[in-house]
């Protein structure tokens, strides 16, 4: 009654290295699914992953009774840099997950997100000034811009920093270490050959760890020596720095701070760039999607300032977000691991802590959910009472932002600065392709995004 996994014959050493594009991963993940089916096993420098990539695999191990967050692999490598922070922590097992989780709930919810809506609306604006600036002959770089709004709004609305992303072409030191790491990471995951050989990757490995970790440490100590330098700001540095955790007592320590710290940046700045990098994709390319968008922000917001009180009514924008997030999940996969050994999907064998990867960019497109059209872009099934619907139909058949326990904390966050910024783009500019044969080519890092996208944004005149 058990059946052996499938798996790509394996070469002596290597495993099934041979078998993924180190440029692409995500696109050899999805070719060996449609070879292999939906279940199928690869060993990488000695870890055995098994690829889940149908709704029905991904929704039985997002059981948490049964299973957990996994953290081996490249997360398991930036623990060198932010150790048992939320996003790299192994879960309640670590104390510090805990008392982060519950300090930070709050901070991270709906009242506390609001309060952050003047300082998320003030970097739309400068993105939104400096298209104004370009006129409509100028070719824009989607990602480059959006990851401007997403880095400098998250440094701002956590810990009060400004990176003046605009005011620059060149990268803040902190953020060219921050992709060093990143890059980093990956690669010593992938890595065959001992440590010894990779002596000068390591050593700057840790050098660019230290620039993050000092400045971080900067910020942190410029708060706690003058508090109200900056008027006591509700952001999640004085949320951290003051929150006491309800369960034990403990606040938490300044490393943990410091870990969350880059944290922070880190997930959450790719992740909303990449998702309005494509989201502005499918609006381009989709031309009814397009008008209806914009006729809502023209019926809710009109031509005055947008207020935050716009946010919850622009529905439609919401559900062109969702779908977005179901075709090009930015974390296009995430990973699972049964806290005993386990049967899966009734016949499969999987060991208590080997690695079950979740392929999103597989499962987010499963017929069994999405019927015919499931390759199809149609933000209708996304509106909410559908989506609701939909949800409970079919748990966890969504999951752009993970699952359960240890799904993504900043979710009210990006949602907030995607609405915001989407409908004061819309607002005031018309967006075309700049050069219209152009196809979706995706980069992928640790997360995905559209390569080489550029738009223009012809101003609609007399608005922001
Ligand atoms: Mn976020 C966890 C996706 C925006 C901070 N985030 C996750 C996970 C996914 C995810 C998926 C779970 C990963 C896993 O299971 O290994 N996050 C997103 C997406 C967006 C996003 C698609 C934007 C769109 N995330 C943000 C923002 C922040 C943030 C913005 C912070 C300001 N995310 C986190 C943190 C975690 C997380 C912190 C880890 C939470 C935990 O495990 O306790």
């Amino acid at each position: 009654k058990n059946s052996n996994i499938p798996q790509p014959r394996t070469i002596p050493l290597l495993g099934n290295i041979p078998d993924v594009n180190l440029e692409y991963p995500l696109g050899s993940l999805l070719h060996l699914a449609n070879k292999y089916g939906p279940i199928y096993k690869l060993s990488i420098g000695g870890t055995k992953l098994v690829i889940l990539s149908s709704y029905e695999f991904v929704n039985e191990v997002c059981d948490d009774s049964r299973f957990k967050k996994s953290i081996q692999g490249d997360l398991e490598e930036l623990r060198a840099v932010v150790h048992d922070g939320l996003f790299t922590s192994s879960g309640e097992e670590e104390e510090n997950w805990g008392i982060a989780h519950r300090v930070l709930m709050s901070a991270f919810g709906p009242m506390s997100i609001r309060g952050m809506f003047d300082n998320m609306h003030e970097v739309s604006s400068q993105l939104t000034l400096k298209w104004a600036r370009y006129g409509s002959s100028t070719p824009i770089s989607v990602g480059e811009d959006f990851t401007r709004l997403t880095l400098d709004t998250v440094a701002l609305c956590s810990m009060g920093f400004r990176f003046n992303s605009y005011y620059r072409d060149d990268m803040h030191p902190f953020i060219k270490a921050m992709y060093a790491v990143l890059k980093a990471a990956g690669d010593r995951n992938m890595r065959v050959l001992p440590s010894i050989l990779h002596k000068s990757a390591d050593r700057r490995f840790e050098s660019n760890i230290a620039i993050l970790r000092s400045t971080a440490g900067q910020v942190l100590a410029a708060r706690q020596k003058a508090p109200d330098a900056t008027g006591d700001p509700k952001d999640l540095l004085n949320a951290m720095i003051n929150g006491v955790d309800p369960k034990t007592g403990h606040k938490m320590t300044e490393q943990s701070i410091i870990d969350n710290l880059i944290t922070f940046l880190v997930a959450g700045h790719e992740t909303t760039a990449a998702t309005l990098s494509f989201t502005m994709y499918q609006l381009v390319t989709n031309p009814d999607v397009y008008r209806k968008v914009q006729a809502e922000i023209d019926h809710v917001v009109g031509s005055g300032p947008i207020m935050i009180d716009h946010v919850g009514k622009l529905k439609y924008l919401s559900a062109v977000i969702r779908e977005t997030l179901r075709f090009n999940a930015p974390i296009s996969a995430f990973a699972r691991e049964a806290t005993k050994d386990e049967t899966i999907g009734g016949k499969y064998r999987v060991k208590a802590g080997e690695q079950l990867v979740c392929l999103l960019a597989k499962s987010h497109l499963d017929p069994k959910v999405y019927g015919d059209t499931a390759n199809e872009f149609v933000p209708e099934r996304m509106m909410e009472d559908n989506f609701n619907h939909l949800m409970k139909e079919y748990p966890h058949c969504w999951s752009p932002f993970g699952t359960g326990l240890r799904s993504c904390i900043g979710r009210p966050f990006a949602w907030q600065e995607m609405i915001l910024s989407l409908a004061m783009l819309m607002q005031n500019f018309n967006f075309v392709m700049d050069n219209p044969s152009y196809s979706l080519i995706v980069q992928e890092t640790l997360t995905i995004k559209p390569k080489d996208f550029k738009i223009r944004a012809i101003p609609r005149g007399g608005l922001m």
